[in-house]
C-alpha cells in the first residue's frame, strides 16, 4: 500500500496546509477508504475565513471536507455489506445510536454526533480515511464518484423538502440558488412539486436553476423593498406559495419567507444566519404558518442515491469546477470568491474519472 496520505489541514484562520498524515487504522465496524471526490461546502469556507461557526470553534488543527466519496480499501472484521473495491458515498455524520433521538430515528439531533469537519472532528479531504461502514453507501456503476459526493448537499435538500411536507403539486418558493437551494429544487421536483419559483441576487445561479427545472426565477435587487418582493413572488407564481424553503438564512429571506407564504402554509429555514434575527413572527403565527427548522439530514442518503441513480435529474450541473487535492488552496479561493460563477467546487483526491467505470 502507498504511504502517501496527503491531507488538507486547517490550522486556523486563512491557514490551510497540505501535509502528510499517518494512514489510519480501522475498528471492526469501519472501512478504510481511498478518498475520491470531496466537494467544498460553505461551512468549510466559513471555518477557513472565520475559524468558527457559532459555538463550534477551531481550537486545534482540523482536516477539512465532508461532501465525499471513496473506494473501500480495507474492511473491518464485522463489516458484512461492503467489500474491497466498492465505490461508496460517505455520509459524514456518525451518531451515538443509543440516545433518545437516535432511537427515534432523528439521529441528526444526536448530542454526541461525530460530524466530519465540525470542530474538533476531522473531515476527509485526504487520501486515506476511516469511516463507520454503515454510513457508507455503495454506488451503482452508472453513478459517478462526484455524484456520490453530491449526495451530501442533496440529502440536505431532501430533508428540507420532507420537513416542509412537499408532495404532489406543492407550490414552492425557494430562497437562494446556491448548492443547497439548487439541491432543494431538485429534491422538490423529485417529490412531484408543482410550480417552483427560486430567487437569488445572482443571475448565473438562476440560469442553472432554470436548467434544473425551476418554473420561475426571480432576481432580488439589492435595494428591493420587502412588500414589492412579496408582490412579485405572488404575481410570478400566480399565487402565494404553499411552502417556502429559505436556503439563504438571511434576516431578509427569513422575513420574505414568512410574509410570502400562504396562510396555513409552511416555512422551513435551512441556512443559518445570525443567531438572533427580527422577523414578523405574529404575522406568521396569526396566519398559522408552520415555521420549521432543518438541521442537516437523517435517513436521507438512500433517497438521495435513488434520486441520482434514476438519471432523471442532472445533478452534475451543480459542479462548476474541478481541482486536484494538490490544488486545494486554489479550489478554496474559487469557492470563497465565487470565481467564474462557481457553484460547487469539487476536489479530487484520486485523478478524476479513474474510479468511474463509465465515462462521465
Ligand atoms: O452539510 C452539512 C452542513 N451543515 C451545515 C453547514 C454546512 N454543511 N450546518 C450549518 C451550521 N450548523 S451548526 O450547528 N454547526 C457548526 C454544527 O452551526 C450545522 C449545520
Ligand atoms: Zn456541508
Amino acid at each position: 500500500m502507498s504511504t502517501d496520505n496527503l491531507t488538507a489541514i486547517l490550522y486556523g484562520v486563512e491557514d490551510i496546509r497540505l501535509e502528510q498524515q499517518p494512514i489510519p487504522t480501522i475498528r471492526d465496524d469501519q472501512v478504510l477508504l481511498r478518498m475520491d471526490s470531496v466537494g467544498i461546502c460553505g461551512s468549510d469556507v466559513h471555518y477557513l475565513v472565520h475559524g468558527r461557526i457559532g459555538d463550534f470553534i477551531l481550537k486545534k488543527p482540523m482536516v477539512i471536507g465532508h461532501e465525499s466519496s471513496g473506494i473501500v480499501h480495507k474492511v473491518g472484521k464485522s463489516v458484512k455489506h461492503l467489500k474491497v473495491g466498492d465505490r461508496v458515498a460517505i455520509e459524514p455524520g456518525v451518531p451515538c445510536r443509543y440516545c433518545e433521538n437516535c432511537k427515534a430515528g432523528k439521529y441528526n439531533l444526536c448530542p454526541d454526533m461525530v460530524f466530519c469537519a465540525t470542530p474538533p472532528v476531522d473531515g476527509n479531504l485526504t487520501r486515506y480515511y476511516a469511516h463507520a461502514a454503515d454510513f457508507c453507501f455503495k454506488l451503482p456503476d452508472h453513478v459517478s464518484m462526484e455524484e456520490g459526493s453530491l449526495l451530501e448537499p442533496l440529502a440536505v435538500g431532501i430533508h428540507a423538502c420532507r420537513r416542509a411536507y412537499v408532495g404532489l403539486g406543492t407550490r414552492i418558493l425557494i430562497l437562494g440558488a446556491g448548492p443547497i437551494g439548487l439541491s432543494a429544487l431538485i429534491a422538490a421536483r423529485s417529490m412531484g412539486a408543482g410550480n417552483i419559483i427560486i430567487t437569488d441576487i445572482v443571475q448565473d445561479r438562476l440560469d442553472v436553476a432554470k436548467e434544473l427545472g425551476a418554473t420561475f426565477t426571480l432576481v432580488v435587487p439589492k435595494d428591493a423593498s420587502e412588500s414589492d418582493m412579496v408582490k412579485k413572488v405572488h404575481e410570478t407564481l400566480g399565487c402565494a406559495p404553499d411552502v417556502s424553503i429559505d436556503c439563504s438564512g438571511l434576516e431578509t429571506t427569513n422575513r420574505l419567507a414568512i410574509l410570502g407564504t400562504k396562510s396555513g402554509g409552511c416555512v422551513v429555514i435551512v441556512g443559518c444566519g445570525p443567531s438572533e434575527v427580527k422577523v414578523p413572527l405574529v404575522m406568521g403565527l396569526t396566519r398559522e404558518i408552520d415555521i420549521r427548522g432543518v438541521f442537516r439530514y437523517c435517513n436521507d442518503y438512500s433517497s438521495a442515491l435513488a434520486l441520482v441513480a434514476s438519471g432523471r435529474f442532472n445533478v452534475k450541473k451543480l459542479v462548476t469546477h474541478h481541482f486536484d487535492i494538490t490544488e486545494t488552496k486554489e479550489a478554496f479561493d474559487t469557492a470563497r470568491y465565487n470565481r467564474d460563477g462557481a457553484i460547487k467546487v469539487m476536489i479530487h483526491c484520486t485523478p478524476r474519472n479513474e474510479n468511474n467505470p463509465t465515462p462521465f
